[in-house]
């Protein structure tokens, strides 16, 4: 049974989960609360749903880390904290399902953390991406240091980190923050589109792109030829991969088009 909180809605859209974070007026910052209704939305999510979309209420996506918390939490307390935003989000990332992020406002500090916890970030014009957490004299806490290295590298972290520097829509998708740019109000659309598409793949090549690619980028290069042959092998030998291939061959499935 789902325990969420009201500053967080659930819906199913056909195969499509929505989850929107629903506190504006306070730039949907994620409290304990938020956070933990994320982890059980994820651990919950219905059999039907075969991609989840993410996006926020408001004018922000996320302000990040709700700061009104953390005044007096002690060293040991802050370690909890933190290990709890690891899980919720690891719940996000290794899930059943895609998750793509739907972008607008303010993507900082645990926002980004977020977002970065999903497959796919579409984020609009009007997106900017910042980790606040060095100028408030803490340090990222929900797994920004282990994922965001891998979107944009280590320095352009620390850049940001250190200098306080903010990106803005065009820049952190050229950068890759985020992985599409797209008109001002329309990133929840353009993710739903994508969603849609992705529902149609056939499940175990989802499964095998949030579990197994990851994976394979951190293992040694021999270990990962394996568990690509692996992976491509077990893929393969489904009677929906089958089907998808002899439909291709005989002309009944789209070919792949220049644009
Ligand atoms: C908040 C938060 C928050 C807004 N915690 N209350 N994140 C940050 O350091 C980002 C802090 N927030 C901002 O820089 C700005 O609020 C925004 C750029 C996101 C939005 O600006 P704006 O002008 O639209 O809103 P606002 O007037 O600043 O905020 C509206 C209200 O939301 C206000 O409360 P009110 O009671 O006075 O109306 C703000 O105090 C409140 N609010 N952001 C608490 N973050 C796992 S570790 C992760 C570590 C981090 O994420 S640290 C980075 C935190």
């Amino acid at each position: 049974m789902m325990n969420i909180s009201k500053d967080i809605s659930f819906e199913l859209q056909g195969d499509i989960a929505l989850i929107k974070l629903n506190r504006a007026s306070k730039r949907n910052a994620l409290n304990d609360d938020l956070v933990s209704s994320i982890r059980s939305i994820f651990e919950n999510l219905p059999g039907q749903a075969k991609v989840a979309v993410i996006h926020g209420e408001g004018e922000h996506f996320c302000a990040g880390l709700d700061l009104s918390e953390i005044k007096e939490r002690d060293a040991p307390e802050g370690m909890l904290h933190s290990r709890s935003w690891h899980t919720a989000l690891e719940r996000v990332q290794y899930g059943p399902v895609p998750v793509i992020a739907a972008l607008h406002g303010a993507v900082v500090g645990g926002g980004l953390e977020l977002a970065s916890a999903c497959h796919i970030r579409v984020a609009d014009e009007t997106a900017f991406f910042a980790l606040p957490e060095g100028t408030r004299g803490i340090f990222v806490g929900g797994g920004g240091s282990v994922r965001i290295p891998k979107l944009i590298g280590v320095a352009r972290m620390t850049d940001m980190m250190m200098t306080g520097r903010v990106y803005q829509a065009a820049d952190a998708e050229r950068v890759g923050l985020s992985q599409y740019v797209v008109q001002a109000g329309t990133a929840l659309e353009k993710s739903m589109e994508l969603a849609h598409r992705i529902a149609s793949n056939a499940p175990l090549t989802n499964y095998a792109l949030i579990h197994a690619l990851p994976r394979i980028a951190e293992q040694a290069s021999d270990h990962g030829f394996l568990t690509e042959a692996l992976m491509v092998s077990i893929t393969q030998s489904a009677p929906e991969a089958k089907k998808r291939v002899r439909d291709f061959l005989a002309g009944k499935a789209a070919k792949v088009k220049a644009s």
